[in-house]
């Protein structure tokens, strides 16, 4: 295949509620779309980096900075011997930028898949055709509020909550919704690496309300420190931030740091090593659920079919569209009976609305060979 466009597109989607973590409130979505043009098919697919380098330090106009001076041009130079296949290696030299890798491995990968016919999930491996769907919900001004959005998630049919938490925002209103909404709920928590090691007493506190995981308590570099908290906190431990590679996921586990992981393929390089990281994984008997960083419909179909592998047995931060956007750019991803289905059509199986698409872009700039 040979890459001759690339249409670096900058989309702002208003969200439905502002979303408040531990490192910041979001009101817009800002993103990052990659379109490619090869000689054989075009392709999609959604940069995760955020407005601003709060999750990690990669931020969106770094992101169209390096795929525009760095990675477009040289995978143009390949001519004729571009494949998906091949982008990781050839940006190997490139330390970091993983999601500005992972978008333009993405897209292209999107375009070959497309050219041949075949579906990204069934070219990931994918083992089902829905997937459960859990909901992240953020921090909330009072209890009341969270109390009024967790209802309303669980009335829509989510069938996992994750609670977004930070010092301040933890013992209390996880107590009072695991209280509230009883003992069957699946219940998780999120702290985006807002504590430190000396929390392990205060974070123990949480071993009381029978959550699945607590994600990413510590700073991303802390792997041992994590190592030291599992010991003393009985609530597994998920790393999500600190997880940028198979190898250090390997290591994560081998230090006792991790014992679920959450994949997100744009924090990770793509798609090729999330799978990757979901087959360290599963040979170490260590579940797998897929992250959201949250994807408009280019970004959301791509993660579904990655969590149709089958190590993917918790339910993830797959949610419907209507969770982030009172309106996506592509056909949106519905809850039936608390599944998302996974997209069959060639590549991720969905396109922007070309009117939809207009209407919310900010600015497209095109690189051509
Ligand atoms: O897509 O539903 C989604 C977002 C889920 O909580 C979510 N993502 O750390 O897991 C995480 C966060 C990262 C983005 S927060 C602005
Ligand atoms: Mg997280």
């Amino acid at each position: 295949m040979r890459l001759e466009h690339v249409e670096l597109i900058n989309v702002e989607v208003p969200l439905v509620s502002p979303f408040r973590t531990s490192f910041g409130i979001e009101y817009v979505h800002e993103v990052l779309l990659v379109h490619v043009i090869t000689d054989q098919a075009e392709g999609w697919a959604e940069c995760v980096a955020m407005e601003r380098p709060a999750y990690s330090s990669e931020y969106g106009s770094g992101a169209a900075a390096v795929l525009r001076e760095f990675f477009i041009p040289e995978l143009m130079q390949l001519g004729d011997n571009l494949t998906a296949e091949s982008i990781a290696s050839t940006l190997h030299w490139a330390k970091g930028h993983r999601m500005s890798k992972a978008a333009i491995e993405t897209a292209v990968l999107d375009a070959q898949l497309r050219a041949t016919d075949q579906s990204l999930a069934s070219y990931l491996g994918a083992v089902k055709d829905r997937v459960p769907a859990g909901v992240s919900v953020g921090i909330h001004d009072s209890i009341d509020a969270l109390l009024t959005s967790v209802q309303g998630y669980l009335d829509e049919g989510y069938l996992r909550i994750k609670l977004k938490i930070e010092p301040g925002w933890d013992l209390e209103p996880v107590r009072v919704v695991r209280e509230t909404f009883g003992a069957d709920m699946l219940l998780q928590v999120d702290a985006n690496t807002a504590y430190t090691r000396v929390d392990g007493p205060h974070l123990a506190q949480l071993d009381a309300f029978d959550l699945l995981l607590i994600e990413q308590p510590l700073d991303e570099e802390d792997i041992v420190g994590h190592a030291l908290l599992a010991k003393s906190v009985q609530t597994p431990i998920c790393l999500d931030e600190s997880i940028v590679s198979a190898n250090i996921a390997a290591d994560a586990i081998e230090m006792g740091a991790t014992t679920i992981i959450n994949i997100k393929p744009g924090r990770v390089g793509g798609y090729l090593e999330g799978v990757r990281i979901h087959d360290v994984c599963a040979e170490r008997n260590i579940p797998v659920w897929c992250g959201g960083m949250l994807e408009l419909g280019i970004g959301r179909a791509a993660n579904v079919a990655l969590a149709a592998l089958p190590n993917f047995t918790l339910p993830g931060d797959t949610s419907a569209s209507s969770r982030y956007f009172a309106e996506d750019i592509t056909e949106p991803f519905v809850l039936e009976d608390g599944y998302v289905r996974v997209p069959q059509g060639p590549g991720i199986g969905v396109t922007p609305i070309p009117e939809t698409l207009a209407r919310f872009t900010v600015n497209t700039e095109r690189i051509s060979r």
